[in-house]
């Protein structure tokens, strides 16, 4: 099995004359990288790394905006054989807090805002402070680090990646990735999808999740493709970069979360815009309802791919390149992942076509969680990954996703955990207690929404509940529409009937 590391050096090596990435800030390019420039400077900064402390197997936090060396410092830990925790920036101090501590990294790389949030947490860190609003090509502080060749000694098992995800137990889980598993998922998608050196990739996605740093960069930096890397996601400017039907900078690959996708729509409303050098729009994330399919055609003038992944298990299904795209289903399974529909209760396999929680086993699937070893034990059965999502398959092989065994809730392709959301609220003054849940939404797909119930005699005031759900959690976390209520809806058992708690919500 090959290394992530490997892929990607060989690629800077073969394609080093070509253009790697174009940064856009606001919409206009701000820097460009040739693959040749992307092999020197990760070496040089790998060198910066090592001069720092770090070496193979330990965790480099990345805790910065969206860059140009937020890139480079990402392969350049990859090749060094470190491991990358790359963390979405917006972080609140309770939520860095707790990863900051779990994740245990020897070097944490913050933009200014991040800086001082995370020495105040922990003023032992050892932080390298980078202010990703400065223009790469200004940063000199690496150049003169001692530069080599980083790679060689990373094996397939090394961990590559840590990324955070929701649990249902209210903290997120660390899924760690090895380089294996990395090349493995980038060369299946890469096969699925065609990627290929003549690719330009419009890249409007975070770079904290596998979506926009495994199934986007990875497979367009391994391919000699030329990425067009924008600093955020905005609809007018995503849309004036797709539109463009000549030179260097016409996309032929766009990627994004089904809420982005109707946002693009939006914006684009009835003008006539030439996207036929467009080949693939691929979805994910989130589930892409049969109307944003229609609407996408239209628009678009091609069928969106849509596809569905996890950060524990990398890409796991797509329609197909050529063949039939089926609306509502996210395709067929990728090369070498193992199936299995089985009833959640019996763990039994339940005849073909009917519904039950899809299991899976491949080589892109995590060994576990980090430091979660209850966790982990938990999301398997005898080397089957438990999704947690329900789904069957159709007498052409397309599969469909029906239902969430787990109350995670999908806003906008972020997951959330209600119980993260619910102690947040529960600690707040007069609460006695909460019920948080997704509820449908036009722009989010599902926004969370929160049932809570005040103490006796006191009364909550709901702008100060909000206020402090803003302090400690990440904006999308908070709830866009609370209620106050006598009780939450409970059954016999006692248990809190959360499709009940849905039902008081009228839907966004
Ligand atoms: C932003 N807001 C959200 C939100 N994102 N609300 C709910 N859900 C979200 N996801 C709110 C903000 O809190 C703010 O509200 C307002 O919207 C505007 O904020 P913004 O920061 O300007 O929004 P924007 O930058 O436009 O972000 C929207 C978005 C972003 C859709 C571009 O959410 C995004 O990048 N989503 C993609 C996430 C992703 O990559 N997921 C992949 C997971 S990997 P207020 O009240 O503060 O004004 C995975 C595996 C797989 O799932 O298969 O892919």
């Amino acid at each position: 099995m090959q290394t992530i590391a490997a892929l990607i050096s060989e690629s800077l090596k073969k394609h080093s004359g070509k253009p790697a990435l174009s940064f856009f800030r606001q919409g206009k390019i701000e820097t460009e990288m040739a693959y040749g420039d992307l092999d020197r400077d990760s070496n040089l900064l790998a060198g910066f790394f090592r001069g720092l402390g770090a070496k193979r197997g330990d965790r480099i936090i990345f805790s910065v905006e969206k860059s140009l060396f937020q890139i480079v410092a990402h392969v350049a830990a990859l090749r060094m054989g470190a491991v990358g925790v790359p963390l979405n920036p917006g972080f609140k101090k309770p939520e860095l807090a707790y990863l900051l501590n779990d994740a245990q990294a020897q070097l944490v790389i913050a933009g200014p805002a991040q800086q001082r949030t995370i020495q105040e947490i922990d003023p032992e860190a050892r932080i390298l402070a980078v202010d990703s609003e400065v223009p790469y090509h200004h940063l000199s502080f690496f150049r003169n680090a001692p530069g080599g060749e980083p790679c060689g000694s990373t094996a397939p098992e090394d961990p590559g990646l840590i990324i955070y995800t929701s649990g249902t137990t209210g903290k997120p889980k660390g899924a760690v990735l090895t380089q294996g598993n990395l090349a493995h998922d980038a060369a299946n998608i890469i096969e699925a999808w065609k990627i290929a050196a003549s690719d330009v990739l419009c890249h409007s996605l975070p770079l904290f999740h596998v979506h926009g740093l495994c199934f986007a960069l990875h497979t367009a930096l391994i391919s000699g493709s030329h990425v067009l890397m924008l600093d955020s996601f905005s609809p007018d400017h995503v849309l004036r970069l797709l539109s463009q039907t000549e030179g260097r900078c016409r996309s032929t690959v766009f990627m994004a979360v089904p809420s982005m996708y109707s946002r693009l729509l939006d914006a684009l409303g009835a003008r006539p815009l030439d996207f036929s050098h467009i080949r693939m729009w691929a979805s994910g994330s989130a589930p892409l309802l049969v109307r944003d399919f229609e609407r996408m055609t239209r628009a678009f003038g091609k069928e969106p791919v849509e596809r569905e992944g996890m950060t524990e298990t990398g890409m796991n299904f797509s329609n197909p390149l050529k063949g039939k795209r089926k609306p509502g289903s996210i395709g067929i399974p990728l090369p070498g992942l193992l199936i299995r529909i089985v009833h959640p209760d019996t763990g039994r396999d339940v005849p073909a076509g009917e519904n039950g929680e899809i299991w899976l086993k491949g080589p892109s699937v995590t060994p576990g969680y980090w430091r979660k070893p209850g966790e982990t034990a938990a999301a398997f059965v005898e080397g089957w990954f438990r999704t947690g999502d329900l789904g069957r398959m159709d007498e052409e092989g397309y599969y469909f996703l029906t239902d969430r065994l787990k109350h995670i809730i999908i806003s906008g392709g972020e997951n959330i955990s209600p119980k993260e959301v619910e102690s947040v609220i529960n600690s707040y003054e007069g609460v006695a207690e909460s019920s948080v849940v997704g509820v449908p939404d036009e722009r989010w797909g599902e926004k969370v929404a929160a049932a809570v119930v005040s103490k006796p005699q006191a009364q909550v005031n709901v702008q100060g509940l909000h206020a402090h759900c803003r302090e400690q959690l990440h904006n999308w976390k908070c709830p866009k529409e609370f209620i106050l209520i006598g009780s939450l809806p409970r059954n016999a058992m006692g248990k809190i009937l959360k499709d009940e708690v849905k039902k008081l919500f009228t839907p966004g």
